[in-house]
């Protein structure tokens, strides 16, 4: 993309991000100095994702405190100096069939919920839209197949981390919620309570696509095309980073999803449907997605 057409949708791009500095001051979904738990849920997936890790996290603890009041116990109870003579007990078929099936049902208990989210998160039957999210070293391609062009052109633009020098010129407000590192040029723009299917694929390495907060981290691999989905239900700006090393650049690819309301992103896609961002369709032969 050559350099006067960056600056130009740099330009679109900031000019929208303080346009939606109002924001209704939506969520900034960045991680936290001296956060202890995982990103604060913005979709349904992410609440369940929590929610089964929490409680794994008592059953983990059970079991942990359990183990140890035993060790405890037969540390205390047949301690050497107690018991001169040890004891010459070998089995106990009763207490090694409790202690199999025991965690067999525990496991499966697990493995339950477990396989539930699994699927759940895998993909929407029910997307409202549908956005191609394409991998380059080291930038992203965001395309809006559901969105044409006057010219029949899908809708699509390159998303690049703001250079430290473009960075210091945001206003602060702006800086706020779009910090150094995180923040893009041209953020990928979906309305709120939204199935968004996602198609994730890669023109050169393998990279991967990931926002903590949706609870979403979908490989991005050259010749295929893999499927996850979201639905924002909180309106802000979620930050994310490419999560499959990829090269020099990995630590500058990040990801900004801007999520606004229905209405404002029905001006935003109209604007962008008439205004620009319109690009060719892409050069790469993307395989369709496996039925299942
Ligand atoms: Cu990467």
């Amino acid at each position: 993309m050559g350099a006067a057409v960056r600056n130009g949708l740099l330009g679109i791009g900031v000019a929208l991000a303080s346009a939606g500095a109002a924001l209704a001051q939506g969520t900034v979904g960045v991680p936290h100095p001296g956060q202890m738990n995982l990103s604060e849920p913005a979709t349904p997936v992410m609440e369940r994702l929590v929610a089964l890790h929490t409680g794994l996290l008592w059953i983990i603890t059970v079991i942990t405190l359990f183990v140890l009041a035993l060790m405890v116990y037969v540390m205390v109870k047949f301690r050497a100096s107690a018991n001169p003579v040890p004891s010459q007990t070998t089995h106990h078929t009763l207490l090694e069939v409790a202690w199999t099936v025991l965690p067999i049902f525990i496991l499966i208990g697990i493995a339950i919920p477990s396989f539930r989210l699994l699927y759940f998160m895998d993909r929407t039957f029910e997307a409202g839209m549908t956005v191609k999210v394409v991998a380059h070293q080291w930038y992203w391609t965001y395309e809006y197949h559901d969105l044409k062009t006057a010219k029949n052109e899908v809708v699509s633009f390159d998303s690049y981390m703001l250079k430290k020098d473009d960075w210091a010129k945001l206003p602060d407000a702006d800086k706020r919620t779009r910090p150094w590192l995180l923040a893009v040029d041209n953020e990928l723009v979906v309305p709120v309570d939204t199935n968004v299917r996602v198609l994730v694929a890669s023109t050169d390495v393998m990279h991967s696509w990931a926002v903590p907060a949706f609870g979403v981290k979908q490989d991005a691999i050259i010749g295929r095309t893999n499927e996850t989905w979201f639905k924002a239900t909180k309106e802000g700006v979620f930050y994310g980073q490419c999560s499959q090393i990829c090269g020099k650049d990995h630590a500058y690819m990040p990801i900004a999803v801007r999520v606004v309301s229905k209405a404002e992103f029905e001006k935003w896609s109209a604007a962008r449907k008439t205004a620009g961002f319109a690009a060719p369709a892409p050069a790469i032969e993307i395989a369709a997605v496996a039925p299942r």
